[in-house]
């Protein structure tokens, strides 16, 4: 069975999935946006667990137990900050994407929640950026095995819920 791909407008604290992405900064230690409501609801305990992966580079990514998140693992990974588009930005943000799959590759998990990575607070343009989430993505699941079922892209708002079912439609 081919993994299916789900565009969903959610708030991604909410979902039963196994594995929460989240929009971390390279310290891992929360901020606001996706991460500061992951961090929330999750509770302290993310927060410790994570003081002990050392941070993490941009386009990189370290998984860690849910705590009182419905879901079973959270893996944080970094975004690029937008700077124009010519300083590696697409390139990074696919890393995200590959990094953050081999990581449930590893973990056998079947189903994964992914936020509109960079899109907020590091000013990525979302319509350029749901084009690298879903392609890379594709191109993964088409490349390796895995164990995944499904994979979500979560949209907080409409707008960006839009761009995504727009892309996904264009390539059924
Ligand atoms: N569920 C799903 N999507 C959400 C949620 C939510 N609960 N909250 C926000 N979004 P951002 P970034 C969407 O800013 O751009 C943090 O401070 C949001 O609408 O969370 O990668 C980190 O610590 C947007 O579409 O992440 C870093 O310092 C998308 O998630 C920095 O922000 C990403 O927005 C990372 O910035």
């Amino acid at each position: 069975m081919p993994t299916a791909m789900e565009v969903f407008q959610s708030d991604i604290t909410t979902l039963q999935v196994d594995a929460l992405v989240n929009a971390a900064n390279s310290s891992l230690l929360g901020g606001g946006g996706v991460d500061g409501a992951i961090h929330r609801a999750a509770g302290p305990q993310l927060l410790a667990e994570c003081r002990l992966l050392k941070g993490c580079e941009v386009g990189k990514a370290k998984i860690t137990q849910a705590y009182q998140l419905p879901a079973k693992f959270v893996i944080h990974t970094v975004g690029p900050v937008w700077r124009g588009g010519n300083h590696q930005e697409a390139a990074l943000l696919a890393s995200c994407y590959q990094e953050s799959l081999k990581l449930a590759r590893r973990y056998r998990i079947k189903s994964i929640a992914f936020p509109a990575i960079s899109c907020g607070v590091y000013g990525y343009p979302i319509d350029q950026a749901a084009v690298v989430a879903i392609q890379t993505v594709q191109l993964f699941l088409r490349s390796w095995e895995t164990k995944l079922e499904i994979v979500y892209f979560v949209c907080f708002d409409k707008l960006v819920f839009n761009v995504y079912r727009k892309i996904l439609g264009s390539l059924t």
